[in-house]
């Protein structure tokens, strides 16, 4: 739960097991290196219920392990509550995005903005793609777009 005067961001995937852990754990890497991440609730969630409390698919482990990050992250459903304690929702496909916003919807006062997370990319790479029946390459493709993409979004929040 973020705290007052705190500012907090959610990543969502499908799963919680490739492509949101990478991206929760490049932002908190990144705000550590900056010297803010004690400023930061920094969480990461699935729309399925399908993997809870299932560590990052090993492919995903492999390529953060390779560039330095680790994660200590179970996979866990997104929740009610999660549309009101966080600010930013930030998530990977359109698929994820119409989920999100569907289910903002039923929640009274939700504060969070959804957004995608590629929407910060200075590349305008919009989506970031389900590697699950993918390749080491597509892991990697996923985490140098998480790093273009946090590190834009840090940027705009600082
Ligand atoms: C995924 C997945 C991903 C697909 N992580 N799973 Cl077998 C299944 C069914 C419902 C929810 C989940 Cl999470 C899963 C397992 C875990 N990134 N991507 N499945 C996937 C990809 C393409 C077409 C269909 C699916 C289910």
């Amino acid at each position: 739960m973020a705290g007052s005067g705190s500012k907090s961001v959610l990543f969502v995937c499908l799963g919680n097991i490739c492509r949101s852990p990478i991206a929760e754990a490049v932002f908190r890497k990144m705000a550590t290196d900056a010297g803010v991440v004690d400023q930061w609730v920094i969480d990461s969630g699935a729309t399925s219920d399908w993997n809870i409390g299932s560590s990052p698919d090993d492919r995903g482990l492999a390529c953060l392990t390779k560039h330095g990050i680790e994660t200590s992250h179970r996979a866990r459903q997104v929740t009610k509550d999660d549309f009101l304690s966080f600010a930013y929702i930030l998530c990977m496909d359109e698929s994820n995005l119409s989920e999100l916003e569907r289910r903002a919807k039923q929640v009274k006062n939700h504060q969070a903005k959804v957004e995608l997370l590629g929407s910060y990319d200075p590349q305008k790479q919009r989506i970031i793609k389900d590697p699950y029946y993918g390749s080491a390459e597509d892991f990697e493709k996923v985490y140098e777009q998480c790093v273009r993409c946090c590190k834009a979004f840090l940027e705009n929040n600082s």
